[in-house]
């Protein structure tokens, strides 16, 4: 079976998170199948939250699976478990066990019944302790020789499997936590503990020796470098690779790895970069998924971040498809805002993030519509949403900035301590209306980047 590598984006996934780890995940699996190392390494596209309505549309429209979603990158009991294990008819006799045993190297075989269901293990120990008992016949009969042990332990052979099986075997799903299960397997009278799915057969075996080296998953994070917007658990996950067009934040790795990071409008204009770099052609569905999140990103090609490798990739992959990258940008556009009355907790959290300034937590969230009005007749249910999130988490300040496309500017709506937004902008937002911001389109380099700085 090959190692999985997963490829994932950001918390709270955007359009740019999930297609930039659908297109990555498919290029590196190319340039794997290419050079030989398929067998090994199969690189997998995951998120860690709700498709965005337009990723959902456009992976679907295109035919490509989305990305499964994960809760975390800690090790589970189903990345070290050996698959399949041998397994035993109860039926068996003891001389078979010991065959098996011996032929495979190991010290435990899966006993099922005849449907194949498990029962249990018979392991090493419980036939060492069948030959230790054969002594037993000595203790009772002061005439008994070695001759009567060695006829028990010949009879021994013959005996049932299912009579030395044990059956206080521990039972985990393996998706269980790595740590969790070591917890409970060291804490067991039995070495090992087996993975069993809804039919009660015997999919997976864990034994003391293989966690003896804590094994960590492997990731290779896409549109994000910064711990707090990545996978929980990633700390005790091994980053293999980084592609990102965010400031460098605190990501650390045990050895040198491939950082691809380029101050480019969206990680699906680096992605694509990186299919021409190494010669693979961008089929029709990928360059559908890419193309899309260079526009979301880009906001189509408008927003500030936007560099000229962005107009002339989007090109690139809008020739792919023959189409027009901006009717491409604003039917995904369209896809994004097509729900009118989405629940207020979407509206404002679906793309919304975290930043630490100093001591202080913020949340900057932003929503883009072409239609600004629509999104202002709820301000007083979205205010609320806010301060329900601000109290909830303690933040400093919550920005919300509603961007209209067409009009090419962000309505900044604050609650909180709405003095320090007010100072870096130079404006009066107040606790109604919200304050037009003509011109801003980027939360990055536009918001954050003044806010941080
Ligand atoms: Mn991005």
């Amino acid at each position: 079976m090959p190692t999985p590598i997963i490829v994932v984006g950001h918390r709270n996934p955007d359009n740019d998170s999930i297609s930039a780890a659908v297109g990555y995940a498919y290029l590196k699996n190319a340039l794997a199948e290419a050079d030989g190392t398929a067998e090994e390494v199969v690189y997998v596209p995951a998120r860690l939250g709700p498709l965005p309505p337009e990723s959902e549309k456009v992976l679907e429209d295109a035919g490509v699976e989305p990305p499964a979603v994960i809760a975390h990158v800690h090790p589970r009991v189903g990345d070290v478990m050996t698959h399949d294990p041998i397994t035993i008819s109860q039926d068996a006799t003891v001389l078979e066990a010991g065959r098996l045993l011996r032929k495979h190297n190991i010290r435990s075989l899966v006993v099922v019944d005849e449907a194949g269901k498990f029962i249990g293990l018979i392991a090493t120990r419980a036939i060492a302790n069948r030959y230790i008992a054969a002594t037993d016949v000595l203790d009772g009969d002061p005439n008994a020789d070695a001759n009567a042990v060695a006829q028990d332990l010949i009879a021994s052979l013959a005996q049932k499997v299912i009579e030395l099986t044990e059956r206080n075997v521990i039972v985990l799903d393996s998706e269980a936590l790595l740590n969790e299960a070591i917890e409970d397997i060291m804490a067991s009278d039995l070495r090992e503990a087996v993975i069993l799915n809804d039919e009660d057969e015997c999919i997976g075996i864990i034994t003391r020796s293989d966690f003896a080296h804590r094994p960590k998953r492997k990731v290779v994070l896409v549109d994000h470098n910064e711990t707090r917007q990545a996978a929980p658990g990633i700390e005790n996950a091994e980053v293999v690779e980084i592609v990102d067009h965010h400031r460098i934040a605190d990501v650390s790795t045990a050895t040198p790895i491939q950082f691809l990071n380029m101050p480019v409008g969206s990680t699906a204009t680096i992605v694509t970069g990186e299919f021409q770099r190494h010669g693979v052609e961008v089929p029709p569905a990928m360059a559908k998924v890419l193309l899309s999140a260079i526009m979301t990103d880009t906001v189509i090609l408008k927003s500030p971040t936007t560099t000229a490798t962005d107009h002339e990739r989007a090109q690139y992959l809008a020739d792919i498809i023959g189409v027009d990258p901006t009717e491409f940008g604003l039917a995904v556009f369209r896809m994004k805002s097509a729900q009118g009355d989405i629940p207020v907790k979407e509206l404002v959290e679906a793309d919304s993030k975290e930043f630490q300034i100093g001591d202080a937590t913020v949340l900057i969230a932003q929503r883009e519509t072409v239609d600004l009005p629509s999104v202002m007749e709820r301000e007083q249910e979205i205010r609320e949403h806010m301060r329900m999130l601000q109290q909830a988490h303690g933040y400093e300040f919550v920005l919300f900035m509603v961007t209209d496309i067409l009009a090419e500017g962000s309505q900044f709506l604050c609650e909180g301590n709405r003095r320090i937004v007010n100072r870096v902008f130079g404006i009066e937002c107040t606790g109604e209306g919200g304050t037009w911001m003509p011109g801003i389109l980027s939360r990055k380099k536009q918001v954050a980047a003044k806010i941080l700085g």
